[in-house]
């Protein structure tokens, strides 16, 4: 049986407590290997070996960092196909996802490479003769990083290559339910040539490890993806030591759909962002808003495609829809069927745990579509994460804007329209931090800005330029070469 440990100081190195965990393919049911269970001792280790190679890392020339994560992205992508049948296995998703999950960690390292010969600040006239202003980036010294399971790659690599070329050095804590991911990333990091302690894993559960992390007067700041109720609690355990703390945390997307839309683009859109990676994406649609115009054949559409979805492996190339992730995860998507039910929602297609012939070994739910949801429902404003969407109709834009903005997340919207005015007032009017016109909710570049407004996180973004923000502080530095005493706002 597989064996995998933690990587501290340029080592791998079981836990302190010899104790381990596992993991078993959510698919088969399949014992995948064993994990070491880390606890505060081992956190401790991992931070103590960041902070001291923090001292020569933040030294390390940003276009050399960058030949690194260059060096790592070539690696990524000879290894990708392995990497995604991996991912399958240990979290889910069908092969192909698993195969974007992946690209998505390559385009991540070559994009944030390239920063390394672009870490610009500004030079700017002063005030005062014979002086010279500029300002420059600076790293923040140790980042702990606490990651999901539905991008096992795409997620850590969003945190992982903005802090490294900006000079941090890392502690990493993935989810427990994809810490195979995890070690492969780092092993490749370790055959890029990363220097000992730059990076440093530790598997094991949120508490102790995350929970120790937060808590480490050493660490300068915390990444979070997660849950809006676990990144309340990050938040306020890390500002008792002044931590950063960005986070990422949930959404209840929606897709309009007017009745000026191409339908047929409508509902390839709508089935793809809904239940793909099985509706488990903080982006997946688990709304659409639509025009009382086109709702009958819309509904009628996109149930007839989801009953016609297929369950099963996610190696297996027929498969369309895969399983969630754990036993507890499907048990907590089904228990809002009976949620919509009992709320009056007409439950059009799906609404069941798949257990027929092979699907007995996982854990596998029908795609779910509710129809004549009305937006105050649980259903239409509780993160549900799962292949689970209601159809809200409306009678016009104004009333569908007002539903989408009508929830505490602002993730990820979409609107499907021919109209041109429409498309520029749903931009202009919907309050989300991603927003489609003619695509789903899904699918966002690593070369924009990623993140969500109100309670979808607390005003950061990953990924794009943005994501530099993030992982270092401004450094306003004047030099005055008068000679005299000269003061500011004063002479
Ligand atoms: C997530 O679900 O947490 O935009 C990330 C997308 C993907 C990333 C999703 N590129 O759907």
């Amino acid at each position: 049986m597989a064996q995998f440990k933690n990587y501290i100081n340029g080592k791998w190195v079981e836990a302190r407590s010899g104790e381990e965990f596992e993991r078993k393919n959510p698919a088969t049911g399949k014992l995948i290997g064993t994990y070491a269970k880390s606890d505060a001792r081992d956190v401790d280790d991992a931070v103590q070996a960041a902070k001291a190679a923090f001292a020569k890392w933040r030294l390390y020339p940003a276009p050399k960092r960058g030949e690194i994560l260059y060096r790592l992205g070539s690696l990524l992508a000879e290894n990708k196909d392995r990497l995604a049948r991996e991912m399958t296995e240990e979290m889910g998703k069908v092969l192909t996802e698993a195969g974007g999950d992946v690209q998505e960690g390559i385009d991540m390292c070559f994009y944030m490479a390239g920063e390394g010969r672009r870490q610009w600040g500004q030079t700017t006239p002063s005030e005062l003769p014979n002086k010279w202003n500029m300002s420059t980036r600076k790293p923040l010294g140790v980042v702990g990083m606490i990651t999901p399971w539905n991008f096992p790659m795409a997620i850590p690599t969003w945190k992982i290559m903005p802090a490294l070329i900006t000079g941090n050095t890392v502690v990493f804590k993935p989810a427990s339910f994809v810490p195979r991911s995890a070690v492969r990333l780092v092993e490749l990091f370790e055959e890029a040539g990363l220097p000992e302690g730059v990076i440093n894993l530790v598997l094991g559960g949120g508490d102790p490890v995350g929970t120790t992390l937060m808590k480490h007067p050493d660490v300068a700041l915390i990444s979070f993806t997660g849950s809006t109720d676990v990144g309340r609690e990050v938040s306020i355990e890390a500002a008792k030591s002044m931590k950063h703390v960005s986070l990422e945390l949930g959404g209840k997307n929606a897709v309009i759909v007017m009745d000026d839309a191409d339908l047929d683009l409508a509902v390839d859109g709508i089935l793809w962002s809904a239940f793909g990676t099985s509706g488990q994406r903080c982006t997946a649609a688990s709304r659409v808003i639509a025009h009382r115009g086109i709702q009958s054949e819309l509904v009628e559409r996109l149930a007839a495609r989801a009953a016609a979805m297929r369950l099963g492996d996610g190696l297996d190339s027929s498969t369309d829809v895969g399983p969630l992730v754990s036993g507890g995860q499907l048990e907590r998507v089904h228990s809002y069927i009976g949620v919509g039910k009992g709320e009056g929602a007409d439950l059009v297609v799906g609404g069941a745990i798949a257990r027929e012939g092979a699907l007995e070994k996982g854990f596998y739910h029908q795609p779910t579509i509710f129809n004549n949801v009305k937006h105050t429902m649980r259903i239409a404003q509780e993160e549900i994460f799962g292949p689970v969407v209601s159809v809200i109709p409306v009678d016009t834009l104004d009333e569908a804007i007002a539903v989408s903005n009508g929830v505490q997340y602002g993730l990820s919207a979409s609107i499907f329209t021919a109209n041109l005015n429409n498309a520029f007032r749903a931009m202009q009017d919907i309050y989300t931090g991603i927003l489609y016109v003619n695509a789903g909710t899904t699918g966002a570049e690593i070369h924009l800005p990623f993140g969500g407004t109100k309670a979808t996180g607390n005003g950061h973004r990953e990924a794009g330029q943005a994501g530099l923000d993030v992982f270092t502080e401004w450094q306003s530095i004047y030099v005055d070469y008068s000679g005299k005493l000269q003061r500011a706002q004063i002479d």
